[in-house]
């Protein structure tokens, strides 16, 4: 029985290191070398390769190698009886958490602008936004929104949450579903999207998303770059719906260089790390869910194929 990683273009040395170090019986290959396919029982995938998954037929298991899984629910040629697991840790958690912070404190305090004057050796001050005017609302209240949301709430922001379900958050106002999205979105100025990538929340950040915030708002993207309508978001600025965005995850990753993004000086981009799984806690995780999955149990963190999550 052997463990498989895919992914393109990545390279596996400490994961797997880190794999044999929790269980050193572990049988650990890595796509594309594999010489028999029938043993591989469980695989583990990032942005792995159309269709490749249907090359194994004595699959049990497949786990993403982050917290996102669409790049699973989209492949056609995984069976949908093998039941597929997400990669949560905690110290994923927290990066978000801390990524999402800075974020808001750079934006607040104008720490890009302050860059941009050095270069031109600018003596400049500009106010800060005071915290009490930067209510944040933060799309998605799922293992990385819950933890952002609480962090921020230490941090006496005034935090806004919408999800599918009504949330019980001590200091979040919660809200739910569709119906509530538009009184979600009049009480944010600060929107942090961390949804994940379904059906129901493609392109959900359009124009008149943007047009809803309080104006001008500021756009934070780190929950997969397909949520958002990326002409709109350049609308949104033209239009002062929005001033400003910081974007973690693009449509199309590396970002193309002649990309328009790269040029406006309202977007602020980073090339999606806001939350990076460490080898050894992967390892700890997925060394878990092989063995549940070889023994028939439910897997932690698996995925509902209906809800898409
Ligand atoms: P979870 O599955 O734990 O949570 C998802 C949340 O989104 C839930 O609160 C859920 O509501 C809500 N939700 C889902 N669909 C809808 C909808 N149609 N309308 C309203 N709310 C909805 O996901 P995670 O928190 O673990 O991760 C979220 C995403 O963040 C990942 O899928 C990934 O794309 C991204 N991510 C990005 C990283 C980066 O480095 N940039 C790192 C890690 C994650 P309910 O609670 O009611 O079910
Ligand atoms: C994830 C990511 O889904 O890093 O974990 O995007």
């Amino acid at each position: 029985m052997s463990l498989l990683l895919v992914a393109k273009n990545r390279d596996f040395t400490s994961l797997k290191n880190a794999l044999l170090e929790k269980d050193p019986n572990l049988d650990v290959e890595i796509w594309p070398r594999v010489e028999n396919k029938e043993r591989i029982h469980f695989a583990v995938c990032w942005n792995h390769p159309d269709e490749v998954l249907g090359n194994y037929p004595n699959l049990r298991g497949v786990s993403s190698l982050g917290a996102g899984v669409n790049h699973l629910l989209d492949d056609e040629s995984l069976s949908p009886d093998i039941p597929i697991c997400r990669l949560i840790t905690g110290s994923l958690q927290d990066q978000m958490a801390e990524y999402v912070l800075n974020t808001i404190t750079n934006y607040r305090l104008h720490i890009a602008e302050y860059f941009k004057q050095k270069e031109k050796g600018i003596w400049k001050q500009h106010s800060s936004i005071p915290k009490k005017n930067s209510p944040v609302g933060i799309m998605g209240l799922g293992e990385m929104g819950l933890n952002v949301a609480t962090l921020l709430v230490q941090q006496e922001y005034t935090v806004n949450g919408w999800s599918r379900s009504k949330k019980d958050i001590e200091g979040v106002t919660s809200y739910a579903g569709k119906n509530e999205l538009s009184d979600f979105l009049s009480e944010t100025k600060i929107l942090v999207n961390l949804l994940p990538l379904t059906d129901e929340t493609e392109g959900i950040l359009d124009l008149d998303l943007f047009k809803k915030l309080k104006k001008p708002g500021y756009l934070i993207n780190v929950g997969r770059g397909d949520h958002l309508i990326e002409e709109d978001l350049i609308y949104a600025f033209d239009m002062d719906y929005l001033e400003g965005a910081c974007l973690d995850v693009f449509e199309e990753e590396p970002l193309p260089q002649n990309h328009s993004f790269w040029n406006r000086k309202q977007i602020m981009i980073t090339p999606h790390i806001a939350a990076i799984t460490p080898a050894k806690e992967a390892a700890e995780m997925l060394v878990e869910n092989y063995k549940r999955a070889m023994s028939g149990m439910d897997l932690m963190y698996e995925v509902d194929r209906e809800k898409g999550y």
